[in-house]
């Protein structure tokens, strides 16, 4: 047994022997299926981005389709004292009409009183539905200290669009795009919410009171694999803050460390779609794996978190992610996270555009989360 002082300094060998861990070949994030190997961005940008962001949806997520015909935003209901006179609460009913059908939900926000338009984070929320109204004191969605330190704070409940479930999760917002339900590549629940999330991101961009410039969305555990794969598709997101989002999140399916492909889609058939059940147990037949997920994001900023005792989430596989993921970010001119930098327990990794923590504790979004992603906006985006 080492001294916990040397679990501070070494997080991941307290977690698990990495010798035990089965080698694998990871596929190259800048191999593109011709052959060629990219060395600049534009190449990236306008052929492997592309190849990359089909073979996820292909493969794993289905494609999240673009927006309906119209959208309308209206705002329901109003507090211009919230939060102790220092902020603004807004309700917002979105409205997404498609081929005459029509699927109403609802965002909520707190937006600072300030002249200026403020930074925002945007929680896809997964656990409880919560009412911003009457609880903005949580540690997985502290809104009043968000508010409190310069940022607009925004929650979407996910389950709005589709209920977390497998029998009726297509009897939600899916319904507006009737063609897609039974293909066997098509969307499932992730990619349902992950469009939520972009629509959501539709009003934040156009609304006065926030900086469309630095929208962050921020996601727990599936949460966070929502996050993820929004930022994946959508520019708009100038960060996401992907909070222990574990197998098909961030952690490299590859090592087969805590849940696996075959565990994932066991346990949640409805999450993904019919062809990644093909790769159960043959990850890596898999053309893809989770550090492209996070590389699809550059030049943008990714935020990864992990916890001591979430080993089902692979902490060091999620860590893994933002080092693998870095060679793309250099095409920008970023280095990215570089294994140089040491990862301490309770400590974050800045590197170029990619932040990296781990904490004490188990499975959760805690307040020393958000402290992390708020440094991480500080840095990345540039906010005072
Ligand atoms: C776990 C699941 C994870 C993760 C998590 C959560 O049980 O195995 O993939 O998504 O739930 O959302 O809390």
């Amino acid at each position: 047994m080492k001294n916990p002082e040397y679990y501070c300094r070494n997080p991941f060998e307290y977690i698990i022997d990495e010798n035990k861990v089965r080698s694998y070949d990871l596929p190259d994030v800048l191999l593109a299926k011709d052959g060629q190997f990219i060395t600049a961005k534009e190449q990236w940008e306008n052929q492997r981005r592309k190849e990359l962001l089909a073979d996820f949806a292909y493969h794993i997520y289905g494609e999240i389709p673009p927006a309906p015909d119209t959208i309308n935003f209206q705002t329901v209901h109003q507090d211009d004292h919230a939060l102790n006179d220092t902020a603004c609460l807004r309700k917002i009913e979105i409205t997404l009409t498609r081929n005459q059908k029509q699927f109403v939900f609802h965002l909520q926000l707190f937006t600072p009183k300030s002249d200026q338009p403020s930074p925002v984070f945007l929680l896809a929320n997964n656990r409880k539905p919560a009412d911003a109204a009457i609880d903005p004191d949580q540690s997985f969605w502290p809104a009043r200290s968000l508010v409190l330190q310069g940022f607009a704070a925004a929650i979407l409940n996910n389950t709005q669009l589709a209920e977390d479930c497998d029998e009726t999760f297509r009897d939600g917002m899916m319904q507006l795009y009737p063609e897609l339900t039974d293909k066997p590549h098509a969307w499932r629940a992730i990619s349902t919410w992950a469009y939520g999330v972009i629509r959501c991101v539709d009003f934040l961009a156009q609304d006065q009171s926030i900086d469309a410039t630095r929208i962050s969305v921020v996601g727990h555990s599936r949460g966070g694999k929502i996050a993820l794969w929004a930022a994946a598709n959508d520019t708009r997101i100038a960060m996401a803050c992907v909070n222990e989002s574990g197998s098909t999140g961030t952690a490299i399916a590859r090592r087969k460390v805590g849940e696996t492909i075959k565990a994932i889609n066991d346990q949640f058939p409805y999450w993904f779609n019919d062809i990644y059940k093909q790769y159960n147990d043959r990850e890596d037949d898999l053309p893809v794996d989770q550090h492209m997920l996070v590389a699809l994001v550059a030049p943008r900023a990714v935020c990864v978190g992990s916890a001591l005792e979430d080993t089902w989430a692979d902490p060091r596989g999620e860590y893994l992610s933002t080092i693998h993921a870095s060679a793309v970010y250099q095409l920008y001119g970023y280095s990215g996270m570089s294994d140089q930098l040491p990862v301490t327990l309770d400590g974050q990794t800045l590197g170029e555009q990619l932040s990296y923590h781990i904490r004490k504790g188990v499975h959760g979004l805690t307040e020393q989360d958000w402290q992390c992603y708020i440094k991480a906006a500080r840095t990345f985006l540039q906010i005072d």
